[in-house]
């Protein structure tokens, strides 16, 4: 699990947005979640773009798969669409807010095109359903 810039943020601001749930809340229910599905995951949260892209050439040595939140990464970055296009790794793309109903500049990823698939709009659960949706994309696929 990659989580992108400000989202070490959550929980301290901004909840009528994203919530009262903080980073620790999220990565504890993917614990919890992974132990149900019978699966490991391991979360990483970086500010810096090259940081991200690090993690995602990384991923391959020790993942099945990735769950990345770019943040706004996400609407800027050509640099993570081209890791994640560049390492052979299925990826699932999450928003905790859906990003088709805010602001012109969220309507466009980068990374859309690159990911087997993206879940937006369902708060802290998106992460839960980004986890469901990998483990059963590399249990009906592997
Ligand atoms: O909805 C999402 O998950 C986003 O990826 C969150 C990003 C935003 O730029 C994307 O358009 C949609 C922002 C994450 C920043 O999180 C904060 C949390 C608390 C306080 C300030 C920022």
């Amino acid at each position: 699990m990659l989580h992108g810039p400000n989202l070490n943020l959550l929980g301290t601001r901004e909840p009528e947005v994203y919530g009262s749930v903080t980073l620790e809340g999220i990565n504890q229910s993917l614990t919890e979640e992974s132990n149900k599905l019978q699966v490991q995951v391991s979360c990483l949260q970086f500010n810096h773009e090259g940081d991200l892209v690090d993690a995602i050439h990384k991923a391959p040595l020790e993942h099945q798969g990735i769950i990345i939140n770019a943040a706004a990464y996400t609407h800027t970055s050509v640099a993570i669409r081209d890791a994640i296009s560049g390492v052979n790794i299925p990826t699932v793309e999450v928003h905790l807010s859906n990003i088709y109903r805010r602001e012109e500049f969220r309507h466009h990823s980068y990374i859309a095109p690159v990911v087997i698939g993206q879940i937006s709009g369902f708060g802290s659960n998106s992460y839960i359903l980004g986890l469901e949706a990998i483990v059963s994309h590399l249990r009906t696929t592997n």
